[in-house]
C-alpha cells in the first residue's frame, strides 16, 4: 500500500526514468535499437526496479497513466534519434494487459506519431503472451490496428504460455522475443537447445524474425548466431543503461 500510494505521487514529480538496453544484429554486431525498461528513482529507497512497481501499477489502474508516459517518452526519443548516426535506431516498448485491452491506446498512439513526425516502423510494441491471451480477440484486432499504421509488434517472453503456437496462428506480429528461460540453458541441457533451434527456423518460416533476450555468454550468441538467430539483447552485449549512455555507444560503435 505504501508503494501504491507513492506511485502516484512519483508520476507527478517524475521520478521514472527510461532505461535503454541495446539490441544486436547478431550477423553484423551493429546495434539496431534498443527496448525501453522503466526504473523509478525513488527518493528514499533508491532507485526500484519493474518488478516491484509494474504488478502494483497495473492492480492500481496507475499502469495507463504510467503508460501513456512510457509511449510519449519513446516517441520524444524517436523524435530527437532523427539526427545522422541514430536515425536507424528502433525502440521497443512493453505494454502491460491493461494498456491491451483499455480503448485509449491507439488514440493516443496516433497523436504521439503524428505530432512527433516518427517513422511507426521505428517503433515496436512488445505484448506478452499472457497479456494477449487475457482477451485473444480483443488482443488480434489491436494488433491488426497497430501492424495496419506500420508499428511493429513483438510477441515477448515466447515459450513460456500455455499455446504458443496457438498464438503465432490466430496472431498478426512481426517478431518473436524467445524468453532467457530457454536461452539461459542453451550450453547444458540439449532440450533447450533443440527448442531455440526449432523455434528460430519455425519462426522464419512464417516470415517473422527472431531475438533472443538474455544473451549473456559468447558460447550462447555463437550458438543463436549458427541458428540464424536475427537479433540478440542481454548482458554480454550491454546492461539497461540511461539514454545519453546508450547514445554515446551507438556513436562509438559507427
Ligand atoms: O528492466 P527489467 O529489468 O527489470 O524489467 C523487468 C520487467 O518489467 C520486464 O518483464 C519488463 O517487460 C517489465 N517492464 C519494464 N519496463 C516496462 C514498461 O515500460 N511497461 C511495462 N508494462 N512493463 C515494463
Ligand atoms: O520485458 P522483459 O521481461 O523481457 O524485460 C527484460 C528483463 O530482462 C529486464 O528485467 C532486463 O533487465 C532483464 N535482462 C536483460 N538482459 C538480461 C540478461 O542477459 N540476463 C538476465 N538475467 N536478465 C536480463
Ligand atoms: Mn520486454
Ligand atoms: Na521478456
Amino acid at each position: 500500500l505504501m508503494l501504491e500510494n507513492r506511485l502516484w505521487q512519483a508520476l507527478e514529480q517524475n521520478e521514472f526514468e527510461l532505461y535503454l538496453q541495446p539490441q544486436i544484429e547478431l550477423a553484423t554486431q551493429r546495434i539496431i535499437g534498443a527496448e525501453a525498461l522503466l526504473r523509478w528513482h525513488h527518493p528514499e529507497l533508491g532507485m526500484v526496479g519493474p518488478d516491484r512497481f509494474i504488478p502494483i501499477a497495473e492492480e492500481s489502474g496507475l499502469i495507463l497513466p504510467l503508460g501513456d508516459w512510457v509511449l510519449q517518452r519513446a516517441c520524444t526519443l524517436l523524435h530527437a534519434w532523427r539526427a545522422p548516426g541514430l536515425s536507424h535506431l528502433r525502440l521497443a516498448v512493453n505494454l502491460s494487459a491493461r494498456q491491451c485491452h483499455g480503448p485509449g491506446l491507439l488514440p493516443h498512439l496516433d497523436r504521439m506519431l503524428l505530432s512527433h513526425g516518427i517513422d511507426p516502423a521505428l517503433l515496436e510494441l512488445e505484448i506478452t503472451e499472457s497479456a494477449a491471451m487475457q482477451d485473444p480477440e480483443r488482443s488480434r484486432a489491436l494488433l491488426i490496428e497497430l501492424r495496419s499504421r506500420g508499428i511493429k509488434v513483438a510477441i515477448d517472453d515466447f515459450g513460456t504460455g500455455y499455446s504458443s503456437l496457438s498464438y503465432l496462428k490466430l496472431f498478426e506480429i512481426d517478431r518473436i522475443k524467445i524468453d532467457r528461460g530457454f536461452v539461459k540453458d542453451i550450453e547444458s541441457d540439449p532440450n533447450d537447445a533443440v527448442i531455440v533451434a526449432a523455434t528460430i527456423a519455425l519462426a522464419h518460416s512464417l516470415g517473422l524474425e527472431v531475438i533472443a533476450e538474455g544473451v549473456e555468454t559468447e558460447a550462447q550468441r555463437d550458438f543463436l548466431r549458427a541458428k540464424q538467430c536475427d537479433e540478440a539483447q542481454g548482458y554480454l552485449f550491454a546492461r539497461p543503461m540511461p539514454v545519453a549512455q546508450f547514445e554515446a555507444m551507438v556513436r562509438a560503435a559507427e
